[in-house]
């Protein structure tokens, strides 16, 4: 039997994440950790900030949790607006749940990176999965951090420390939090109603992305994976698709019609500064990773499942 605690449960990622671990674990099993309180019933609950090791220690101890999905977090584009949050929640915040974590004696620790661990420098079609990692932006400098500190207690302690670096991730469930990809799930609400968006990123804008079920497989799939296969720890690239505004849009406008304009902000020099596309082959070949969705079934499953929820 697995104890396990979200942290950030709340977000965009964890208001998907915790019904499949429920579904798999049971309800009781898994524990919404967030600094917000929740507006309607989450099941099990405990207000944490991930500043305080002390308090993580705490319910580590308090509810006997030997899983951690670690997902609190300051996104890109509200990282930079304050850079200093960012280092606390996201740097020190991970240095405490390993601290917490090894103290506690934990078994497995999931915590995710992202593309922002990229930078300029880096190859920026087909980005390999070991290359140069020099981000500019607090969000990716912590992102690096993370994914060295999961290298280094796993090396010194034993500590299993595990994650993908995950592109956007697009999805109806929840808003996302504050990054530069948001666009891609802003845009739909905006179609369906018809109204016109106004785009913060270049029409050109290249990144890649993901559908939230697919997220939530590679991180629950690697979750699962024998350690002995593992070369990499919390450096997984994993691919689904990429794609630029225009071309979201035009796939979009094959259901419904609606009116787009770039206006482009300061996200746009974070977006330029990340990959376009992803080599991950070492995901695939370490723990099997395969995407189910692309593009069209992605905005199709979106379209369908954002107009029942809007009632349109
Ligand atoms: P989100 O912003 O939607 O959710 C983050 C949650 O953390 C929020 O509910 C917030 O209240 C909580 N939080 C903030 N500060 C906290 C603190 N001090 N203590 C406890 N909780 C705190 O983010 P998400 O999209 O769900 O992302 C989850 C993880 O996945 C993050 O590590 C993020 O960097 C990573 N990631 C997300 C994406 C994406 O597109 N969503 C892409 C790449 C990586
Ligand atoms: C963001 O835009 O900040 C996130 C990410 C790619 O990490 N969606």
């Amino acid at each position: 039997m697995r104890r396990i605690l979200v942290t950030g449960g709340l977000g965009q990622i964890g208001s998907e994440l915790v019904p499949f671990l429920r579904d798999k674990y049971g309800k009781e099993n898994v524990i919404v950790a967030d600094i917000r309180e929740p507006t309607d019933d989450v099941g099990p609950f405990v207000k944490l900030d991930v500043r305080k090791e002390e308090d993580i220690l705490k319910i580590l101890k308090e509810e006997d949790i030997d899983t951690i999905y670690h997902l609190a977090a300051i996104l890109s584009a509200k990282g930079e607006q304050n850079p200093q949050l960012a280092f606390h929640v996201n740097i020190v915040g991970m240095f405490n749940i390993l601290e917490a974590g090894r103290k506690k004696g934990v078994e497995r620790i999931m915590v995710p990176s992202s593309i922002a661990a990229f930078g300029p420098e880096t190859p920026k079609d087909n980005t390999p999965n070991d290359t140069i990692l020099k981000p500019r932006t607090m969000y990716g400098v912590s992102k690096v951090t993370g994914e060295l500190l999961a290298l280094y207690y796993w090396e010194k302690y034993g500590l299993d420390v595990r994650g993908v670096r995950y592109p956007g991730i697009i999805s109806w469930k929840a808003p996302p939090g504050g990054g530069t990809t948001d666009y891609a799930v802003e845009i739909f609400y905006y179609a369906i109603r018809g109204e016109k968006y106004t785009c913060f990123l270049r029409e050109d804008a290249t990144l890649p992305m993901m559908y939230m079920p697919d997220a939530i497989k590679a991180i629950t799939m690697l979750a699962d994976a024998p350690a002995e296969n593992l070369i990499h720890r919390a450096d997984f690239n994993i691919a689904a698709m990429s794609f630029s505004p225009k071309e979201l849009v035009e796939e979009i406008r094959k259901y419904v019609d609606f009116e787009v304009e770039y206006k482009p902000d300061y996200r746009q020099k974070i977006a330029d500064s990340w990959p376009r596309t992803i080599d991950d082959s070492a995901a695939r070949k370490e723990w099997g990773w395969k995407p189910d969705y692309d593009m069209p079934a992605m905005v199709k499953d979106m379209i369908e499942n954002l107009k029942r929820k809007l009632n349109f």
